[in-house]
């Protein structure tokens, strides 16, 4: 994948948001480089409804040529013919979506070495490190772990997509790509702004991923 791609990702679910696809129209506007969906949490779409809000968000995703990463839930990335998937440790998960599209994102979310290590060896596209600082935005959240991993991991793999996550804001983003992310994986900072653009130009970084 290009690294670029992980710049500004923004991850949204009905959970997060009461006019998803309103704020999801406005950050693909505004420049997004990657969106998740992640419909988890309480109240969250099932069956037909869920599909339908997926497809509604592919199409917006689409339209603006952004990838459509979907969160946990193969069959639904692959009944969409999705861009990817974002999966937590699931090795099942990454054989069986590679096994269908060589082409296609893998990202895994990764807390430390061993982690790191098996995904990259398991095929990963991407990692997802995090929780950096406090996040809000989900519920069964590891504590913050700071900006530590972060480090450790980029001088290890000096040129695997590393993307931040929790509690990232435009006022922390920047410190989160100096420590070595590609880019900042967001909720609640662009759920909640009032101007999702400037928002997304704080959130952005100059594209060349680890300065
Ligand atoms: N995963 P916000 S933190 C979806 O640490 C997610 O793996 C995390 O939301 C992890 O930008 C998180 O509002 C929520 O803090 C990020």
């Amino acid at each position: 994948m290009n690294r670029n791609d992980l710049n500004v990702y923004f991850i949204m679910g009905t959970a997060n948001s009461a006019q998803p696809l309103v704020i999801l129209e406005k950050a693909l506007q505004a420049g997004i480089t990657c969106f998740q969906f992640r419909e988890k949490g309480e109240g969250c779409l099932t069956g037909e409804d869920y599909e339908a809000f997926a497809r509604s968000c592919q199409k917006l995703c689409r339209k603006y040529g952004v990838p459509f990463i979907v969160n946990d839930d193969v069959a639904l990335a692959l009944k969409l013919d999705a861009d990817g998937i974002h999966v937590g440790q699931e090795d099942a998960a990454i054989t069986e979506f590679r096994a269908y599209a060589k082409d296609k994102i893998i990202g895994v979310s990764v807390h430390n070495e061993h982690e790191m290590a098996l995904a990259v060896q398991s095929g990963a596209d991407y990692v997802g490190i995090g929780p950096i600082y406090q996040t809000k935005s989900k519920s069964d959240a590891r504590p913050p772990a700071g900006l530590h991993f972060l480090r450790k991991a980029r001088s290890q793999y000096p040129g695997f997509p590393i993307v931040g996550i929790g509690g990232i804001n435009e006022k922390n983003a920047a410190e989160v790509r100096s420590a070595g992310a590609d880019g900042v994986s967001v909720i609640s900072v662009i759920c909640e702004s009032l101007n999702i653009e400037k928002t997304v130009q704080k959130l952005r970084g100059n594209g060349n991923g680890a300065t």
